[in-house]
């Protein structure tokens, strides 16, 4: 029996996609995971929200002209969270995207708080990954956890279970997490102040060709990276975030492989579904850009 036989269930699924695991590119995994949240609970709805999201926006992506609904994708359900132990529920998920990437498939994964990334990177190892986040997530400890949506990447960091992190629309930072980021050499962020401030092409460029330096590229989006009137149903909401078309055109303009993506912290509560759109939205647009579409050469 396989791990996403044994950890997963499956109901209504991201697109409503048919296609065989077998025969997917693109494997969806649902992680409800909502234990270590410290302000707007509720991000254990996020992935069904998400899933809905996906069935009632359009699927047509005009830019890349790719129609999502045609890409080769299953959805493989949830991870069962062991609600008794965070170590435990982020063992599971490790253990499925390591078999998602052992059958040579781009995991996708709809969130469910950010700390899942950490499990994830255990698995993929990734050279670069970019960060969209408020946060940079890295605290030695937060509320007594030494694993938390607040510290996980502290732990990504320690455990050089990604080689470069790019985090994208930094704005709440504690001093520690600055001092930390700039004693590390590998890592770094651009705050969202800066994109404000920036020509979106050059700050989008300047991404894109530090990037591109890299064969492979993973995505983690927390949705609170995005300006809290598009986006307040989220875990922590932040003032002064992105826009969607800014975090949009990055991914258009990553000229390496994108090798999975997640998008987390969807507390859908508090907005029915409208942050899940934009969820399922950015979701798309790694899809259609990373299937084949080959990007428009850079000005
Ligand atoms: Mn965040």
């Amino acid at each position: 029996m396989s791990y996403r036989e044994l950890y997963c269930t499956r109901n209504t699924g991201f697109l409503n996609s048919e296609t065989p695991y077998e025969k997917a590119e693109f494997i969806v995994l649902g992680v409800p995971l909502d234990m270590t949240t410290s302000y707007m609970p509720g991000a254990r709805f996020g992935p069904d929200s998400i899933r809905r999201a996906s069935l009632n926006i359009e699927s047509f992506d005009y830019e890349t002209g790719v129609d999502v609904r045609k890409i080769k994708l299953t959805d493989i359900g949830d991870i069962d969270v062991d609600y008794s132990s965070l170590e435990l529920t982020l063992d599971k998920i490790t253990k499925v995207v390591s078999e998602i990437l052992r059958d040579s498939k781009k995991p996708l994964i709809l969130g469910g708080e950010h700390t899942l990334t950490l499990s994830v990177c255990r698995a993929i190892k990734p050279k670069m990954m970019i960060c969209f986040d408020a946060h940079l997530d890295l605290r030695e400890e937060y509320a007594g956890a030494v694993i938390s949506h607040a510290s996980f990447m502290r732990k990504v960091v320690e455990e050089r279970v990604a080689e470069k992190i790019l985090f994208i629309g930094t704005r709440a930072v504690s001093q520690e997490e600055v001092k930390f980021i700039k004693n590390t050499r590998e890592h770094s962020f651009i705050t969202a102040k800066e994109v404000y401030k920036s020509e979106p092409s050059s700050i989008i460029k300047f991404i894109g060709d530090t990037v591109s330096t890299y064969p492979e590229v993973y995505i983690s989006i927390d949705m609170d990276v995005l300006e809290p009137f598009l986006t307040p149903a989220v875990g922590n909401p932040e003032p002064g975030g992105l826009t969607y078309n800014f975090v949009s055109d990055v991914i258009e303009n990553l000229d390496t492989t994108i090798i999975g993506a997640d998008v987390t912290e969807v507390t859908p509560l508090y907005n029915i579904d409208l942050t899940s759109i934009y969820a399922a939205k950015l979701l798309f647009k790694v899809v259609s850009y990373t299937s084949g579409f080959k990007p428009r050469k850079r000005k």
